[in-house]
């Protein structure tokens, strides 16, 4: 999907509270100046805050894209599409569980996943394009991460798809498709990484 014109524009960020669903029925959100610019200054703020368990569905996230989607804890999203990505697309700011399906994200000057805190993402279905990483946990940090990519179309990437300096971290990619990415799997030697 493109951006629509008649978005509407996010100047405080929404919340899904724990536990609910906030379904955008294909609307189109963009952040406001009140947010940021888009750009990659690390002062933005996220267009939607999801608490732990919170759902967020048909969304798209347009033109200013800010800093994205922050995650509080479990989250599940579906068919979100991010039509150019701001400073970045997803952070995992709490530790948690995180699903994402049926969903895209292109124009990522640097990264599209940022994972601050433990847990797991899991992608099914997601393509990608013109970004630097698609996945980067917290640089210089170590912590349990599980990062699951199923079905995954990348193309035009910069810097690698998994960037992690965790020494515990856990990729396993099925069915990545990809052209373009340079880098790929940056990860240190006692990572464990499967690829069927
Ligand atoms: O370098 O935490 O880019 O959440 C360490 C910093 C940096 C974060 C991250 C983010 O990784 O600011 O956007
Ligand atoms: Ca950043
Ligand atoms: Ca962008
Ligand atoms: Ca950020
Ligand atoms: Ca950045």
């Amino acid at each position: 999907p493109t951006a629509s014109s008649d978005a509407q524009v996010v100047n405080e960020s929404i919340v899904v509270k724990a536990g609910e669903t906030f379904d955008g029925a294909g609307k189109t959100f963009t952040a406001g100046n009140a947010l940021g610019d888009g750009g990659q200054s690390e002062s933005q703020k996220p267009l939607f805050i999801l608490e732990d368990g919170a759902q967020l569905k048909n969304v798209v996230i347009g033109d200013n894209g800010a800093d994205g989607i922050h995650t509080r804890g479990d989250a599940k999203l579906e068919n979100v599409h991010w039509t150019d990505v701001g400073e970045d697309a997803l952070t995992m700011k709490g530790s948690g569980d995180v699903e994402i399906k049926d969903s895209s994200a292109k124009g990522a000057a640097d990264k599209i996943f940022q994972l601050n805190a433990p847990g797991s993402l899991t992608i099914d279905n997601f393509q990608a394009d013109d970004f630097g990483k698609l996945v980067r946990t917290n640089g210089g940090q170590q912590g349990d991460w599980d990062i699951n990519l199923n079905n995954i179309t990348a193309t035009n990437g910069k810097h690698a798809l998994v960037q992690s300096d965790s020494s515990t971290v856990n990729v396993n990619a099925n069915n990545v498709q990809t052209e373009n990415v340079k880098g790929m799997y940056k990860l240190p030697e006692s990572a464990s990484l499967s690829i069927q």
